[in-house]
């Protein structure tokens, strides 16, 4: 389906519409997120890009391999834990934990579990659509996403990181998205002797709320029950610690997709994450929020981003820097990392990537 096929699950939607879709959806983007900036789409045609994030002059960049700072220690591991041993060694204690065990059943992940959208939101459509456990490959079958997601219009952030002087966005068709940002990467490093060292640029839907966009892709995934753990003082979870009915009800719930390479700078959120690994695997590097001093904060607009590039550290402009210590694990799919709210997180993807965050306060 890619290069403009019809898909079951597809529209194709009238320009006028197309383009308040999408002012709908950057209104949502920026009515719950802090740190891309946006500005309102003109309602004339063809709509300027949305820009989610303000771009400071001069830019990020960067390389590879973890350097500077104090070496990162690994960050906790467990199986499944109880929500009652969440809630009191990880959440209360604000101590992050990568999660293993709780995905498998989703249907992003080829699992079996699908949710029942309720009879109004195209349940039939989504069947007729085929969904990822029909499916059977889940979402690392880029031809379901096709398939599902293929006409929609997304916004694609392109450039290296989006503090990064070439950083821009862009409004393209999944497919398009796919065609030259996901399967183009991943033909170049099949053919890497080929390769002319043609600079592509990096495209990532970053931080999108693709599933109010999207229903089916809605059912293929779960908001995770640890998401229903609160602080005492607004605590409504059921009782014993256990989750509550309307476990997940107040949780953003944004898709992270992209080829290997794509890099978000260590900010933080005013927010707790469980960032869910679907597809591919990512780098994370954490700090504590009392690592603030060390981490050089811009001024203004994206005052929750580091100045620093934490893989390639200036230690004559950040010397506070070195001393911050931190901690790092390769997330991989299947898994779930829980980001404390305030935690600096710094994520580079390592190949193609489809990760799934849930916010929650
Ligand atoms: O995966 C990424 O690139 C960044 C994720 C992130 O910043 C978040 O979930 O808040």
């Amino acid at each position: 389906m890619l290069g403009g096929g019809t898909g079951s699950g597809a529209q194709q939607l009238p320009l006028d519409e197309l383009v308040a879709r999408a002012q709908q959806l950057c209104r949502q983007l920026g009515g719950a997120m802090p740190k891309r900036q946006q500005q309102p789409l003109a309602r004339t045609a063809p709509p300027p890009p949305p820009s989610k994030r303000v771009r400071p002059a001069g830019g990020g960049g960067g390389g590879g391999g973890g350097s500077g700072g104090t070496t990162p220690s690994a960050i906790v591991t467990r199986t499944l834990p109880s929500i009652a041993e969440f809630k009191a060694q990880h959440f209360h204690a604000r101590c992050p934990v990568l999660i293993r065990g709780a995905m498998q059943h989703w249907g992003a992940m080829g699992g079996e579990h699908r949710t029942h959208g309720g009879s109004d939101d195209g349940e039939d459509d989504a069947v007729a659509a085929g969904s990822a456990v029909q499916h059977g490959g889940g979402w690392a079958d880029l031809g379901y996403l096709s398939r599902v997601a293929g006409l929609r219009t997304v916004p694609v952030e392109l450039g290296s990181s989006y503090m990064s002087g070439d950083w821009s966005q862009r409004l393209m068709t999944f497919d398009e998205f796919l065609r030259d940002h996901v399967l183009q990467q991943q033909h170049q490093q099949q053919q890497q002797q080929q390769q002319q060292q043609q600079q592509q640029v990096t495209g990532y839907l970053a931080q999108h709320q693709l599933f109010e966009q999207i229903p089916e892709l809605r059912r293929d995934i779960m908001t995770p029950d640890y998401c229903c753990v609160l602080d005492d003082d607004d605590d409504e979870e059921g009782e014993e610690g256990g989750a509550a009915d309307d476990a997940g009800a107040d949780v953003v719930v944004n898709a992270w997709f992209g080829p290997a390479g794509t890099k978000s700078p260590t900010h933080h959120d005013p927010y707790h994450n469980l960032l869910c690994q679907v597809v591919g695997s990512k780098r994370v590097r954490l700090f504590a929020p009392d690592c603030a001093a060390a981490l050089y904060c811009h001024e203004g607009m994206m005052s929750n981003t580091s100045q620093v590039d934490v893989d390639a550290p200036d230690h004559h402009a950040f010397p506070l820097f070195a001393q911050a210590p931190s901690s790092e694990c390769v997330l991989r799919s299947g898994e779930m990392l829980y980001i404390p709210k305030g935690w600096f997180h710094y994520v580079v993807s390592l190949e193609v990537s489809f990760s799934v965050s849930f916010w929650w306060r």
